[in-house]
């Protein structure tokens, strides 16, 4: 890939960016996929992530220099204080999430990468957006620090390609669900949980309550949108703030449901936290269609189908 370059992922430590390094390093080579995240890995550890660099991606400097080091080409900026953990520190989150977005931005503004993806969330939506099949434009009025710096990365995304022409691609995520990577710090957290908890404990203790339902994606598929979108033919990328994507919703009470048709005795409990407000303002349901029209899209996978895959995998990695 040397006349290409090579890719760069920001946050490769996290449960989207370890998949994410997974997938791209199979398409481009395990050595034109650098990972990097503000952990520090030990000599062990390097080795089994190589090529790997310590970053804060606040750091432009640094930023900059691997940048050069590696001739990267594209950034897949993952870095970010999800939904519920920005909250705790709303202004360390504004810092990062919008900061961190600038800094990826301007080297392809200043034409030193070619291309940026960017996730964004369904964070963006809030408590006077319609909630059923929500619409691709439509009122967006977040009340969370996460969700307010997502619409407004979108904006700048928007506007960094009307601009600067700059080639900068995102999609509106919903809770990501995977067995192969822990969740940290969203509202959409449970759904992997759960999943763990039935297998180590039959039982879950649900911070959200029954009936809250949510969009969600099985990280396969998400990891497919994610690609997808980044190879396809810049003509046909219409949206250049974020695309809404779908894969399937449900409540706690729907998944534990499917759950205990592999584990009987099942039980789940209700005790909602400040996470339930942060859920109440957001969608139900995606109308993504948009996405499907435009590149392509189509999930895979239903609640039952995913469920399946997670306990499968998991009691294999749980027993190991
Ligand atoms: C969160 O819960 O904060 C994230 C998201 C929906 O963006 N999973």
């Amino acid at each position: 890939m040397s006349t290409q370059g090579t890719v760069l992922v920001i946050g490769s430590s996290g449960q989207l960016g370890a998949e994410l390094v997974a997938g791209l390093r199979q398409i481009y080579g395990r050595e034109n996929v650098i990972a990097s995240d503000i952990k520090d890995m030990d000599k062990e550890q390097i080795k089994e992530f190589a090529p790997y660099e310590t970053l804060n991606v606040l750091n432009a400097k640094r930023l900059y220099e691997i940048v050069r080091k590696y001739d990267v080409k594209q950034i897949y900026l993952l870095a970010a204080l999800l939904s519920a953990t920005a909250e705790k520190s709303p202004m360390f989150a504004w810092d990062l999430n919008m900061n961190g977005l600038f800094n990826v931005l301007d080297l392809a503004k200043e034409k030193h990468i070619d291309k940026v993806y960017w996730p964004s969330s369904i964070a963006v939506f809030g408590p006077t957006t319609p909630r059923i099949n929500t619409p691709q434009f439509t009122i967006m009025e977040p009340n969370t620090v996460y969700g307010i710096s997502k619409q407004t990365g979108e904006r700048w995304c928007e506007y960094y390609f009307n601009k600067y022409a700059v080639d900068v691609r995102s999609l509106r995520y919903p809770g990501l669900i995977g067995w192969k990577t822990a969740p940290g710090g969203g509202t959409t957290d449970y759904a992997v949980h759960i999943y763990h908890e039935a297998i180590k404990n039959n039982s879950y203790e649900c911070f959200l309550s029954e009936n809250t339902t949510l969009p969600m994606m099985f990280m396969d598929d998400a990891i497919k949108a994610t690609l997808d979108l980044m190879h396809s033919n810049p003509e046909k990328i219409k949206v250049r703030s974020s695309y809404n994507l779908a894969g399937m919703s449900f409540s706690p009470k729907e998944i534990a449901s499917e759950i205990k048709n592999y584990f009987p005795e099942f039980q789940i409990t209700y005790n909602p936290d400040s996470r339930q407000a942060i859920a109440d303002s957001w969608p139900q349901s995606i109308d993504d269609s948009v996405a499907r029209k435009e590149w392509g899209w189509k999930p895979s996978f239903d609640l039952k189908k995913m469920s399946e895959e997670m306990i499968v995998n998991l009691k294999n990695e749980i027993v190991k």
